[in-house]
């Protein structure tokens, strides 16, 4: 049982971790260590960038994103949280929660014996996000930073009732060119397709290879993902834990262009998997209880 309270403000960093400002003046905590560098928007607790020592930067960002408080952030990590997609009740809501775009605080700065470093990043209840979510929570976003990418969401529930939420690390990968790429790991897994009214289907054998909008929800999956990527000759593996649901998304060309901050020429150059917990997958947590869902993420490059 947690009743931990909110973590207070770090008061200092870690060598290698500098509290400076992103894109837009919005203030952000740069990463640069022998083994990787990286940048973590305070807006969302929005990790942006990672590039590991030796490799291309692993995450797709939009050139045409708009970085203002309170906005979300077009490519890195989004926080979905604590719902996913549009609210199903209330549409006027942020799409993805408001997780997202909430000021985060910078809670910790670690720095591990194997040289990787450890940063935390909360949020609890607010006037505002009780008006959107009636529970009182913490949570906890933690990203560990090396030659590895290791992701945690942790929430409490301090409250005396349970609560239920959605959530996903909604994770852009950069890739060499999607239509080249091949998802493997989901093979023979039911998805929701969200481009075809949703209707539930089971996926083939073969590779999972994007030809069009892909948008797809396969749930009851716990497995491991690999995104060969033959033009940046890397593979990417999305290992996860506490998640029970894989997204995976491309929005092609049309959908690209119809978004203002999806950089129009930006589509072949990405592609989302997303460790989540959707549908009816969504998870409960008990009063004084917590729930975490954890993503590790490594890259190989072809020999
Ligand atoms: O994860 C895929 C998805 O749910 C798509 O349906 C699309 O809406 C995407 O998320 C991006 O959502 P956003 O609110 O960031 O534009």
């Amino acid at each position: 049982m947690s009743t931990d309270p909110a973590p207070a403000p770090a008061t200092s960093v870690i060598p290698g971790v500098t509290l400076t400002t992103g894109a837009g003046g919005l203030p952000a905590v740069a990463i640069d260590t022998p083994l990787a560098s990286a940048l973590i928007y305070l807006s969302g607790a929005h990790l942006a960038r990672w590039r590991p020592r030796g490799h291309d930067e692993v995450l797709w960002l939009s050139t045409t994103s708009q970085y203002l408080p309170g906005k979300p952030i077009r490519g890195g990590v989004p926080l979905c949280w604590p719902w996913f997609g549009g609210h199903a009740q209330r549409p006027e809501l942020p799409a993805h929660g408001f997780a997202r775009t909430s000021a985060w605080t910078l809670a910790a700065t670690e720095a591990l014996p194997d040289g990787r470093v450890r940063i935390s990043l909360s949020l609890a209840n607010d006037a505002d996000s009780s008006r959107m979510w009636p529970h009182a929570f913490i949570a906890i976003s933690t990203v560990t930073i090396g030659e590895t990418l290791e992701m945690e969401l942790v929430v409490r529930n301090p409250g005396t009732t349970p609560f239920t939420y959605e959530e996903a690390l909604h994770t852009y990968f950069a890739v060499g060119e999607v239509r080249r790429c091949a998802i493997h790991g989901l093979a023979g897994t039911t998805y929701i397709d969200k481009v075809r009214a949703l209707q539930r289907s089971v996926e083939g054998q073969a590779p999972l290879a994007f030809s069009g909008e892909t948008d797809r929800v396969y749930v009851d999956t716990t497995a491991a993902c690999r995104l060969e990527d033959p033009v940046l000759k890397r593979t990417i593996t999305v290992t996860k834990e506490g998640s029970k649901a894989t997204v995976v998304w491309n929005p092609w060309a049309a959908k690209a262009k119809a978004m203002k901050d999806f950089d129009d020429e930006g589509w072949p150059g990405m592609a989302c998997i997303e460790s989540a917990n959707v549908a009816e997958l969504a998870i409960t947590v008990p009063p004084g209880g917590e729930h975490r869902l954890g993503v590790r993420i490594s890259v190989q490059r072809h020999p």
